[in-house]
């Protein structure tokens, strides 16, 4: 009976406007005569989601049937983005199939579910651009490290990897940037206010959480290292919301598992009965508060204990979870790590390896060195960072209060940790200290994590190669002496081409489909295929084509800044053409540099007004400095003050040069505000130029340098994360390389500590004017702390040491770009035609090899 009823996808136009109406009728209740857009938006998705669950029901049960290694991305933040155009994108409806009765004709449409489903909304009356930007952005993530794993799951499920992610269902994502009078001011993110199409709440499955309590280990007190009860004090419960994760040209559906934190149902009825009514609904709705609200900060650790909650409560949900689906396979333990392998996104989910080893030891009674073993086989750790105050660590006294029993256990894995080593390395006190899980130098004593992380995960990755090396030379590298260097390894990041390619920019995708003569966009999955561009970079049509799709995205960018802008034009549409569209979007940092970029505005600024002031014309000045607008975009960590003053000293220049009648259209300043992934996809397609400048050695890898290259952007960028090896894949006269190098920064910021030697005459220059309230002629003190941080703090992020070279390097970004056209579109192509190696397809497949061991589990 059950096949006699099979469900069925959508597979025509037809067949997708009768799921469409119907899901407007009954799913939403509203008749055609009140579908608005959001509404419309909803019944599509609703519609598409049916189409995937049907192959994500498949996918599950194909990876049960065939039991293959499970791969499991535990990561605090998925920075997803918009779900309903990738979902068009990577749907397949049966139609795809050459063998259902399908044309070469109808194939060479390439994208056939999206057109199909573009035309069948034009006949209901709906225009599908409209639609998709009724969906808000699940913005569950910071940055870099959150939108790598949105790249990741994309990924996984292209390679048909049986891999799931693991996360929280924050209520709010990260908070929507307003800026007013020039300055950053946060609103919440209402994400769900009306309802989410693409989430699955799986209400049956609860997952009890403890925390707080104490250890109990009966009578005579038995060994730390044998099964001890932790009696729990506080109590929530996890449920976990589903989203599916389309593969791309595949049928493979995947899951990204999102837990949310629920109070338990044992109502407290004693104070109830007491008359106590409102403590006991309010300890209950406590609960909730764990999955309220994502930690907005990036790279940047915030000790806070919700923190920590948020952390272990996640962990424990997720490895029950694991552990449940293993134990039905009835499995032998010793078996765990050929069955599951786990990789955690940074440190966040460092807690996931205690939490196994508890389970094994305390509740499955597994001998304590044999559960050891099992834990580090199947555990592997990103890391991405290495600055300092981004590194974990947790206070003692906050860890044992919150998970009694964990502690324990982390002293424990610490313990049998130094005895090895102080085998290996006898009497070496000042390394045992160095590598202990415990900081016992600080006030207070403190867990560091990223130690624990290591010692429990058979392999450590960085994230470039730059970054690898300089881990296991830094941060990690008594951890190499005592491992040796095989647990450390690299994987340069990679990002999704069918979001930021196919998705960002269907113009290029067209152009080069058509060119490479890939109707199917067979390139989006091997991305070695883009090399054919190579044979067209200097053929003068193709440059015309490609500098046209360029033109589009600059267009469609200025569009979309008008709309911000209140409805005023920045850059004066004729000009457009013309003018160097200059970007750095990405979180505001100190040592991402936006300071330095402005600086590098102001001082063209103040550049281009001596030389008219000593009566050069216009023309003469435009021959040295031609058109530019320089765009940023960005949120600063609420409370991290010198990025928040970044943000007004960028608005505060952009209103003197957008308002300063001489400089004309010559130079404008634009801050685009809540930069987000969805306006990520109109920003990268546009740029000509786009900025990666962070201080040599603190830019792990950067991932949207790949982006805007990918885009056909140029980048001018230091020698710092994957910026190395992009050179290295596109070419060293494709791009805008400066600055000093990593292996000096150390001795320059000594020089800065010790020798005060001022800082070089154009920096002077720019400082000078700020000092004097160029910019703030209200206020002329206000921009001092930047100013300070250079002059009279020690300059930590080296911006007086790359400020002429940074400088000269715009100058001949300038001269490349305006006076040799063909050069830059050349340059160009040759960038687009060699950044395959950046697709994250690639990128999983070498944690597939090298970490994971797994093998994908293809759709027959
Ligand atoms: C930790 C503890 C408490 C609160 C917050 C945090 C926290 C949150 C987010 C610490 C770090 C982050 C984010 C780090 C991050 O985004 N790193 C970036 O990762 C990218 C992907 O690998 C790299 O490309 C970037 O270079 C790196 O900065």
């Amino acid at each position: 009976i059950w096949n006699k009823h099979k469900v069925q996808k959508f597979n025509t136009a037809d067949e997708f406007q009768e799921r469409f109406i119907s899901h407007v009728e009954w799913t939403l209740a509203r008749s055609l005569y009140n579908c608005d857009d959001l509404a419309a938006y909803q019944a599509t998705s609703q519609s598409v989601r049916d189409n995937l669950v049907i192959d994500w029901n498949k996918t599950q049960q194909r990876q049960t049937a065939r039991d293959p290694k499970r791969v499991y991305y535990l990561s605090l933040e998925f920075l997803m983005g918009r779900a309903l155009d990738n979902a068009l994108i990577n749907m397949r409806t049966d139609t795809d199939v050459r063998d259902v009765g399908d044309t070469d004709e109808t194939l060479t449409k390439g994208n056939t579910s999206r057109e199909m489903i573009k035309n069948a909304m034009n006949e209901l009356g709906f225009k599908l651009e409209d639609i998709l930007d009724e969906e808000p952005d699940a913005a569950l993530g910071n940055g870099g490290l959150g939108r790598l794993a949105a790249c990741f799951v994309d990924s996984m499920a292209t390679g048909n990897y049986p891999a799931w992610g693991y996360g929280l269902r924050y209520q709010y994502g990260i908070f929507a940037q307003k800026i007013i009078n020039g300055y950053q001011v946060e609103t919440p993110d209402y994400w769900l206010n009306f309802t989410n199409p693409w989430e699955i709440e799986r209400a049956e499955i609860q997952v009890p959480i403890n925390f707080y309590g104490y250890v109990d280990r009966g009578q005579n007190e038995k060994s730390t290292l044998e099964p001890s009860d932790w009696i729990g004090g506080e109590r929530v419960l996890a449920v976990p919301y589903d989203m599916p994760i389309p593969g791309f040209k595949t049928s493979t559906v995947n899951n990204l598992r999102l837990w949310s934190a629920k109070p338990t149902t044992e109502f407290d009825f004693k104070k109830f009965n007491n008359g106590d009514y409102k403590n006991s609904v309010e300890e209950q709705q406590r609960a909730e508060s764990i999955t309220a609200v994502l930690y907005p900060n990036d790279n940047f650790l915030q000790g806070k204990e919700l923190r920590l909650k948020q952390q272990y409560f996640w962990c424990a949900a997720s490895l029950h979870d694991i552990v449940r689906r293993f134990k039905k396979g009835k499995r032998a333990w010793s078996e765990f790590p050929d069955a599951i392998a786990i990789q955690i996104n940074d440190t966040h989910p460092t807690l996931a390896i205690v939490e196994l080893q508890r389970i094994l030891v305390d509740l499955e009674k597994l001998d304590w060195h044999e559960a050891w073993k099992i834990v580090t086989s199947t555990f592997a750790f990103t890391n991405h960072t290495v600055m300092q105050e981004a590194l974990e660590k947790w206070p003692i006294s906050l860890l044992g209060r919150l998970l009694p029993r964990h502690l324990e256990i982390i002293y424990d894995i610490n313990w049998f940790f130094l005895q090895d080593v102080e085998k290996k390395f006898p009497h070496d006190m000042d390394l045992l200290s160095r590598v202990s899980v415990i900081e016992e130098s600080s006030q207070e004593r403190q867990v560091r994590m990223a130690y624990l992380a290591i010692i429990g995960s058979h392999k450590v990755n960085g994230v470039a190669e730059l970054h690898s090396d300089l881990i296991k030379t830094t941060i990690f590298k008594d951890f190499v002496k005592i491992y040796g260097s095989n647990k450390f390894t690299n994987v340069t990041n990679g990002i999704t081409p069918r979001r930021w390619l196919k998705q960002a920019n269907p113009k290029l995708a067209q152009l080069i489909s058509e060119t490479i003569n890939d109707p199917e966009d067979n390139y989006l999955l091997d991305m070695s295929k883009l090399t054919q561009l190579s044979k067209y970079a200097e053929d003068e049509k193709f440059q015309k084509k490609w500098n046209d799709v360029k033109q589009f995205n600059k267009q469609r960018l200025a569009d979309l800044i008008k709309k911000l802008n209140n409805g005023v034009d920045i850059i004066e549409r004729d000009h457009i053409r013309n003018t160097l569209f200059d970007i750095q979007v990405k979180r505001i940092h100190e040592y991402k540099r936006q300071q330095m970029n402005i600086f590098g505005v102001i001082h063209r600024y103040l550049t281009m007004k001596e030389l008219l002031q000593s009566g050069a014309s216009i023309e003469e000045v435009v021959k040295k400095y031609p058109r530019k607008v320089s765009i940023f975009g960005g949120k600063s960590a609420p409370g991290y003050y010198m990025a928040k003053l970044i943000i007004k000293l960028i608005n505060s220049v952009a209103d003197v040069v957008n308002n300063d009648k001489e400089i004309q259209d010559l130079l404008k300043v634009y801050f685009i505000p809540d930069y987000n992934v969805s306006k990520a996809e109109i920003i990268t397609p546009a740029s000509d130029l786009s900025e990666h400048i962070s201080t040599a050695g603190t830019e792990a890898s950067g991932t949207s340098n790949m982006k805007f290259v990918m885009n056909g952007g140029l980048i001018i960028g230091t020698v710092d994360g994957a910026n190395v090896e992009i050179t290295r894949e596109i070419g060293e006269d494709n791009i805008f390389l400066f600055g000093n190098l990593a292996e000096n920064v150390d001795e320059l910021r000594y020089k800065h500590q010790f020798h005060n030697e001022g800082v070089p005459a154009s920096l002077a220059k720019v400082l000078d004017a700020m000092q004097n309230g160029a910019f703030s002629p209200q206020n002329h003190s206000e921009f001092m702390p930047l100013i300070d941080s250079i002059k009279s703090h020690g300059d930590y992020y080296l911006v007086s040491d790359d400020f002429e070279a940074y400088i000269s390097t715009q100058e001949l970004v300038d001269q490349v770009y305006h006076k040799d056209k063909k050069e830059w579109l050349k340059k160009s192509i040759l960038s687009v035609a060699n950044i395959g190696f950046f697709s994250s397809d690639r990128c999983i497949e070498e944690y597939a090899d090298t970490i994971w061991n797994a093998e994908p589990v293809k759709p027959e």
